[in-house]
């Protein structure tokens, strides 16, 4: 997962925050400093990280905590609330009848994720059509062709034809029965004039809903002048990420979107063409973040963890045979919020009757006591709890309020749960069709896998 890197170091800051004896005046500057160092290092613009920085400074020293609220969620709130208003510049794409237009410089994605967004707004119930407007890249109408062959969508193009413009003229003239129209458009290796003019000029015959910025993950501070200039010629009303499955460091784009004061609308997660995921900014950070670490943000986390997230969740455990107590944590809100391990447990083979032996409410209950033990281990600790002696033990359930006997049951939870999780994994045919469900995780899939396994 691309921004590992700054989510590590995110998770440090708040695990700061959690094992601290208190917080003071002295505790908040540093905890900035920290925030500052890992957005600089994740190749966020000064400008904007200075920004973050003092908004939260600012709101931590002065802010009372809400009432019943102690000062580390307080300070954990508004270190997560300014990261989510960082990235956030308002609602997705609608689902209504429009035209859609791609811009974005050479190999960014366009053509893969105008594939992507037919797939998407097929689904959703809307025709869409695919208009094919590189003249550039021979190859280029044969690529998107393949990719409307493979999601039911059609695609208009005029092969020899050089002038983009027109293509698109004509193509919205056949698509006038369709409620989504993407344009695909060519790409160059830099900002060149005649790109530029040639967009604009698609621009103003299609005069498009949305012009979406496709902007490949890994481009640091470049991509903050690619936006400019994009946004200067068609005025970019929305920004898509590609490649977030690769190594990005993030920052650069999410600079990006400061330059156009476009939002993020979805991020590309893989080559496949079900690989897009609407873009939302309380679940980014949320997920950035690490759902568990942030015990104060239960309730919100609780709120947006939807099926195919905590699906994501246990299946990515069960993949990776990874599992850390706060995946524990994030799993048990998803449990209790709405039973979405119990309907996967009853479908996957060998599972089913499981869910009976669940008990909620005890869950819940169990759950205040978990995040109070959580909040007094260190970060390290959650990540991996096989380094808990017996003496830290001691120290962490004195420091929790709570009796060593109630730590070392959460760690037993932790202990046969990870075991579960990951003896899923050691299945090989089941790992493998595990991941060929991964990219469109969705009940109706899984039902398949408990038919074959
Ligand atoms: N891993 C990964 N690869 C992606 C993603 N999106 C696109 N790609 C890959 O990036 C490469 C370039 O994608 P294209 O869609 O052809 O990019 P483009 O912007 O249309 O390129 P030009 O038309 O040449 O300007 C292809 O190999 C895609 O498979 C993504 O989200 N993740
Ligand atoms: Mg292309």
């Amino acid at each position: 997962m691309a921004l590992e890197g700054l989510g590590k170091s995110l998770r440090n800051v708040l695990g700061r925050i959690g094992s601290a004896s208190s917080v003071d005046d002295e505790l908040i500057k540093d905890i900035c400093k920290d925030l500052q160092r890992a957005l600089l290092e994740a190749d966020v613009n000064v400008r904007l990280v200075l920004d973050v920085t003092n908004k939260v400074k600012d709101r931590a020293l002065n802010e009372p905590p809400a009432a019943g609220r102690g000062m580390k969620d307080h300070v954990t709130r508004i270190i997560y609330e300014e990261l989510v208003a960082l990235v956030n510049n308002g609602e997705g794409i609608a689902l209504k009848p429009q035209t859609i237009m791609m811009v974005g410089l050479y190999g960014q994605g366009k053509t893969t994720t105008t594939g992507k967004l037919a797939l998407y707004f097929s689904k959703k119930g809307l025709s869409v059509g695919l208009i094919g407007a590189d003249v550039y890249r021979p190859a280029a109408l044969d690529q998107l062709k393949q990719l409307g062959e493979k999601v039911g969508v059609e695609v208009y193009g005029e092969p020899g034809q050089t002038d983009a413009a027109k293509i698109v003229k004509d193509g919205l003239a056949h698509f006038k029965d369709k409620k989504i129209v993407i344009i695909d458009t060519s790409g160059r290796h830099a900002l060149e004039d005649d790109l530029i003019d040639e967009i604009k000029r698609i621009a103003e015959v299609a005069k498009p809903d949305e012009r979406l910025l496709v902007l490949d993950s890994q481009v640091g501070q470049q991509a903050g002048p690619q936006a400019e200039a994009f946004h200067k010629a068609v005025g970019v009303t929305g920004v898509i990420l590609t490649k977030m499955d690769g190594t990005a460091k993030g920052g650069g784009a999410i600079s990006a979107i400061s330059k156009t004061n476009a939002r993020i609308v979805f991020l590309g997660t893989g080559e496949h063409i079900r690989d897009l995921e609407a873009f939302d900014a309380k679940k980014f950070i949320s997920r950035l973040l690490g759902m568990g670490d942030l015990s104060s943000l239960v309730e919100i986390a609780s709120e947006e963890i939807d099926d195919q997230e905590a699906m994501e969740a246990v299946s990515r455990a069960i993949m990776t045979g990874k599992f850390n107590l706060n995946d524990m944590y994030y799993q048990m809100a998803a449990v209790g919020k709405m039973g979405t391990l119990q309907k996967l447990m009853g479908m996957l083979p060998g599972m089913s009757g499981m869910e009976d032996k669940i008990d909620y409410e005890a869950s819940q209950r169990k759950m205040q006591v978990f995040r109070t033990i959580m909040d007094s281990m260190t970060a390290q600790e959650k990540e991996d709890p096989s380094i808990i002696k017996a003496k830290r033990i001691e120290r962490i359930a004195a420091g929790a309020g709570v009796t060593p006997h109630d730590v070392r049951e959460l760690l037993k939870q932790y202990n046969t749960t990870k075991k579960t999780m990951t003896s899923f994994g050691k299945d090989r045919k089941m790992r493998k069709q595990m991941m060929k469900q991964m990219a469109g995780v969705d009940l109706d899939s899984l039902k398949d896998l408990q038919g074959s396994g």
